[in-house]
């Protein structure tokens, strides 16, 4: 493709994907509210706040795909929330609407289901039921992207990630841990694939530790191949094993269960 716009690019993901994804299009278009590196040879640097509707109008001009990954990505206050995931949502859409309907990697989050239980094992269809108010935005993203699509035939991928880091942070992430390198080829399936749609995917390596049903990625032609359980040692000697009653024992969304409604 000519243009694949990466929002969310000073973040976590962001920078994983500038670093890594070059090769999916002659030019990057990396957006953040926040400062990013200067721009090299086949980029473009544009900070702008999502929830400011003329410049995510302009941002999105020109792009043939979108790797949405902006937003607040944990739980905060409303007022932020509201800004990055809930207006900036509706402003993306409604800009790729204007511009063609360029094709969407929408990072969602397990935090829209946090409150089921880890004994409980989900498929794609059971209903949502999120841990707070980052994961009530995120199910908003998700209603966005499938009103769009049925009203307007508009594509995206609602990739549901677990947690995507070098390794997993705790015991609660041997369940939900997506490698970097999976995370890397699920973005190229996404936009390599000839018909899209508007799936919903779980976003999590090939763990031995399991509680999602992961088969909706064949439809992307999507294999995670990273497993959590070489970490296990290191994380079992890192982390007492949590009372079974805690929120981390109990809950798939674990310790953001536990968050408070903040201010
Ligand atoms: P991050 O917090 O490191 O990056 C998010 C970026 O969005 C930040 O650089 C921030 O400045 C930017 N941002 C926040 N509000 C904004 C606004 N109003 N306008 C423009 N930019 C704004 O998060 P990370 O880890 O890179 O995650 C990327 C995406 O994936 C997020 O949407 C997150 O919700 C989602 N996700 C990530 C998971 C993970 O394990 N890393 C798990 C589940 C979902
Ligand atoms: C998320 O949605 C967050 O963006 C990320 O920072 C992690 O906390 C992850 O979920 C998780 O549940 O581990």
């Amino acid at each position: 493709m000519k243009r694949l716009l990466i929002t969310g690019a000073a973040g976590n993901l962001g920078k994983l994907a500038r670093a890594r994804l070059g090769h999916l299009a002659e030019v990057l278009r990396l957006s953040d509210i926040a400062e990013m590196a200067p721009a090299a040879a086949n980029e473009e640097v544009v900070q702008c706040d999502l929830s400011d509707a003329a410049a995510v109008m302009d941002l999105v001009k020109d792009c043939d795909a979108i790797l949405h990954l902006g937003g607040v990505s944990v739980e905060r206050s409303w007022d932020l929330i509201q800004a990055g995931n809930i207006t900036g949502v509706y402003n993306l859409y409604e800009a790729a609407r204007a511009h063609g309907h360029p094709r969407i990697f929408f990072a969602t989050s397990n935090h829209t289901i946090g409150y089921y239980r880890q004994d409980q094992v989900l498929d794609v269809t059971d209903p949502m039921k999120p841990d707070g108010l980052y994961g009530v935005s995120k199910c908003f993203g998700e209603a966005m992207a499938s009103l769009y699509h049925s009203k307007f035939g508009q594509e995206t991928a609602l990739i549901r990630i677990g947690s995507c880091f070098e390794k997993p942070r705790d015991r609660r992430m041997m369940a939900t841990w997506m490698s970097p390198d999976d995370f890397v080829h699920l973005v190229e399936c996404v936009f390599r694939v000839p018909m899209l749609g508007c799936p919903v995917i779980w976003g999590v390596s090939d763990n031995d530790a399991c509680w999602w049903d992961t088969s909706t990625a064949k439809l992307i032609g999507w294999r995670a191949k990273d497993n959590s359980e070489v970490y296990r040692d290191e994380i079992e000697a890192a982390e007492a094993c949590p009372a079974p009653d805690a929120p981390q024992s109990v809950y798939q969304g674990g310790m953001f269960t536990a968050e408070p409604i903040h201010k």
